[in-house]
């Protein structure tokens, strides 16, 4: 039976992406004076947008680096027991190393969340209707930061592009459904509520690793007791981990790179196959419609079509490659020892993400291949375990050249092709076609972890006592 979600007590953001709220911008921002900032904490806890409905004008969410929670006071014991990669950061240089944020996605060049930038404590991710919905928002929480003990940063702008991001695709397609919510899909992406909130079962049947605090640490009895019976209080219950990374876009690029590779033979640019390729390198067309079920051209009647799996229709990847973006960063039942077999969806179930991101900066006019403005994609992921989801996509997966049989290829959309492989390699009778020399079309501006404390424990938070301090 599905595990029913304290949805009252879970932040908003982790329920739904606020589609119907097409404004939105994140908020970065430094604790300068933690006592001022708890103030600043407890005042906005009737404001902050909860899991229980949908709602229609604004939403409030928030959460914190592990320098963010330090900052607030919390202990060296109790930040010990936050997972080791959220503890040191997205920008440690093995962290680095293994998310493939090295070259021009090298921490150094990041323009927020790096060592070298200003300390990143948290982010208020605002949402609203419109922008003056937005402005009213922002000013009635954060006017003027300084009296609240907090520093701004900056603000990370959004754009609203309908259902489309920058590459010219339908994105905000497929996502897991969490178990215990009233929404309906195909039961491959039907996930326990665990996998994505702390403090109930995931995917192994057993409750991902949380901090967990002695009542002693929790004198006024705020948090939730530890579902797993441990005695403890559960200081991560209806939390969650957010992944923002700040990506920026190659339109130019990467509509040069296409033209280049599908142009006739005197040299004149072939659209029509340029589409092919651009939709062979995601694994949908640019009207969303997934390779596996339109081989041959776009249909837009398939444009949120989420239906499918692999295995089946193209073992071998000659309908949709298999590192299309698409299917290796969700490979659905394509996984070894046993691709097609239960066994191989239910450990694809270990490693999934709920998207959340937004674009920014201005849109490319399509046809134009004119040098690029900043813009791109504010990632934004969930999830329980950044290791075992967020990390593993990005490295195993995205970043992994060998994947699923290959040997110089990386994701050829999102993959750090500079670094680990440029080619991009799609399956074909006779012969497979190879597109070699593929540049970076994706690279990192700026990032960082962040928890989403659920509403218990945000209200425990801005009421932490600090040892020394009144
Ligand atoms: Fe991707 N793109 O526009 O090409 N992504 N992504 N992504 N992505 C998806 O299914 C894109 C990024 C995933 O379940 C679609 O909703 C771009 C990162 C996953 O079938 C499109 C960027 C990571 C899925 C794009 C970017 C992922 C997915 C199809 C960066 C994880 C669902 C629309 C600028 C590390 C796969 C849809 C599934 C879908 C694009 C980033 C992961 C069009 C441009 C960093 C899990």
């Amino acid at each position: 039976m599905a595990q029913t979600l304290e949805l009252d007590d879970i932040q908003g953001i982790v329920i739904r992406g606020y589609g119907n709220l097409r404004a939105a911008s994140f908020v970065l921002l430094r604790i300068v004076d933690p006592a001022g900032a708890r103030g600043w904490l407890q005042s906005l806890l009737g404001t902050v947008t909860t899991g229980t409905t949908r709602p229609e004008e604004t939403s409030v969410n928030i959460a914190f680096t592990a320098a963010g929670l330090r900052a607030l006071g919390m202990s060296p014991a109790m930040m010990a027991m936050f997972s080791s990669e959220f503890a040191g950061g997205m920008a440690t240089p093995h962290r680095s190393r293994m998310l493939g944020d090295v070259g021009s996605s090298d921490p150094d060049r990041w323009t927020w969340g790096a060592p070298s930038n200003e300390q990143v404590d948290l982010v208020l991710l605002l949402y609203a209707r419109d922008g003056a919905g937005l402005t009213l928002a922002y000013d009635s929480l954060l006017n003027a930061p300084e009296s609240h003990g907090l520093y701004h940063i900056a603000t990370l702008e959004t754009v609203d592009l309908g259902d489309r991001e920058h590459f010219g695709f339908h994105d905000g397609i497929a996502q897991p459904l969490i178990e215990g919510l009233p929404t309906s899909g195909p039961p491959v992406d039907s996930i326990k509520a665990g996998e994505f909130i702390l403090g109930y079962p995931n995917e192994y049947g057993l409750y991902t690793a949380r901090p967990l605090v002695p009542p002693t640490l929790d004198p006024r009895n705020e948090l939730p007791a530890d579902a797993g019976g441990s005695g403890n209080r559960d200081l991560g219950r209806n939390g969650s981990y957010l992944v923002l990374r700040q990506l920026r876009q190659d339109v130019a690029g990467f509509r040069r790179f296409l033209d280049e590779a599908t142009s006739n033979a005197d040299g004149s640019p072939n659209p029509a196959e340029s589409t092919r390729l651009a939709a062979r390198m995601v694994g949908r067309w640019p009207s969303g419609a997934p390779l596996v079920l339109a081989p041959e051209e776009d249909d837009p009647m398939l444009g949120n079509e989420n239906n499918f799996s692999y295995f089946q229709p193209d073992t071998a990847g000659y309908t949709c490659p298999v590192g299309a973006h698409i299917r290796r960063s969700n490979p659905r039942d394509s996984l070894d020892p046993r691709p097609g077999s239960a066994q191989s969806v239910a450990l694809n179930k270990r490693h999934r993400i709920l998207r959340r991101g937004r674009e920014y900066g201005n849109p490319i006019p399509a046809g134009s291949c004119a040098p690029d403005e900043e813009l791109g994609l504010h990632f934004i992921c969930l999830s329980g375990n950044l290791a075992r989801q967020f990390e593993f996509v990005q490295h195993t997966w995205v970043n992994n050249p060998t994947f699923h049989g290959l040997y110089a290829d990386t994701d050829p959309i999102i993959g750090s092709h500079a670094a680990f492989g440029s080619t991009f390699t799609v399956q074909a009778l006779p012969v497979r076609r190879r597109y070699t020399e593929l540049p970076d079309f994706v690279t990192m501006r700026g990032g960082a972890y962040f928890f989403v404390p659920g509403m218990r424990a945000l209200r425990f938070l801005s009421a932490l006592e600090v040892p020394g301090h009144t």
